[in-house]
């Protein structure tokens, strides 16, 4: 195990410690997505149980000029900084509608995959040359921070993907209110959220049948493992999701098969009851007045809501 971690992965192992030495345990979701994250995410987002995807596809292949025309206010110069990126390819409809429109704008996805970051960056330009792209790698806030710091202009934020869905409503409102100071009048946020429905179609989408989800959640072991000189038993651990229709809230967990202990390297030692679980991840839904409240709170107004043609999935402009 190496010594000297930079900043990043002391903060990875920190974090996990602590997690790890919470009671109930818990892991935190950004830590999913190192390039193994990355690929089996992308292998769930091609699932067919994974609907949110081909739903939010649907809106910005479908809708991206609507979408444009709120976002143009006359020839006013803007910045589009989109928070979780990922491989932009339902935002790309909406860049290649702004292109065609000579607007003047920069657009800044942010990742807190260095990885994604730099795929962007190589392959945006190929399919939009004349597209101004700086990617922007790290936690949402902290590089709306830098984004604002690099430029005056009105910002655009998109917040795509269903991804406010891994904070509960109350992590959700804080962020919000933190985000809503950090704009300005003339601002725009569009925000897309998956929407209350059959609960055994949101469950499906969360405990699927190949089973890409167990592996995309025991990967956070394996890159515990890796990085951080842990040695937990992959096959000791189980994937467990569950769905509440009343509170909206998809839940996964990993539970432990046996009594265990677990080093995460000379850092912490941890043990592990039978059936024990290990919180990993929210994916809350929402109805439409819960978005709507969430807005109020958090000093937004809701101008537009565009929805796929099935009603999954909701991406909504707030000013
Ligand atoms: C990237 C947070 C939107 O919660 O639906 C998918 C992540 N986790 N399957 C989601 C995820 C398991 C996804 N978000």
């Amino acid at each position: 195990m190496q010594t000297n971690l930079t900043a990043v992965e002391s903060q990875f192992l920190n974090e996990t410690v602590a997690g790890l030495q919470a009671s109930p345990k818990f892991m935190l979701a950004k830590y999913f997505y190192d390039e193994r994250g990355d690929y089996l995410f992308q292998q769930i987002m091609e699932m067919d149980e994974y609907y949110l995807t081909n739903a939010e596809m649907d809106i910005f292949s479908n809708q991206a000029s609507h979408i444009a025309n709120l976002i143009i206010k006359g020839d006013t110069p803007f910045d589009l900084i989109e928070l979780g990126a990922g491989d932009a390819t339902k935002s790309i409809h909406l860049l290649r509608e702004l292109a065609k429109q000579n607007l003047e704008f920069s657009y800044f996805p942010v990742d807190i995959s260095a990885h994604v970051i730099s795929e962007l960056e190589e392959n945006l330009p190929k399919e939009l040359p004349d597209l101004n792209i700086k990617g922007l790698n790290g936690d949402y806030l902290d590089m709306l921070k830098k984004a604002a710091a690099l430029s005056n202009r009105r910002k655009v934020v998109l917040f795509m993907g269903a991804n406010i869905g891994n904070m509960n409503l109350d992590e959700a409102h804080e962020f919000l209110l933190s985000l809503r100071k950090l704009l300005s009048k003339g601002d725009m946020l569009i925000i897309g959220f998956d929407l209350k429905k059959n609960p055994k179609q949101i469950l499906a989408a969360y405990n699927d049948s190949k089973g890409i989800t167990s592996a995309f959640n025991l990967n956070l072991l394996e890159r515990i493992n890796r990085e951080l000189g842990g040695d937990f038993e992959l096959k000791n651990f189980e994937h467990y999701a569950n769905y509440d229709p009343e509170s909206g809230a998809c839940k996964s967990y990993l539970i432990s098969l046996k009594d265990q202990i677990v080093h995460i390297g000379a850092a912490a030692t941890i043990s592990f009851a039978r059936d024990e679980h290990i919180y990993m991840e929210i994916s809350q839904k929402y109805a439409l007045e819960d978005i709507e409240r969430l807005a109020l709170r958090s000093g937004f107004q809701c101008r537009h809501n565009f929805f796929d043609a099935n009603r999954y999935f909701v991406d909504t402009l707030w000013t």
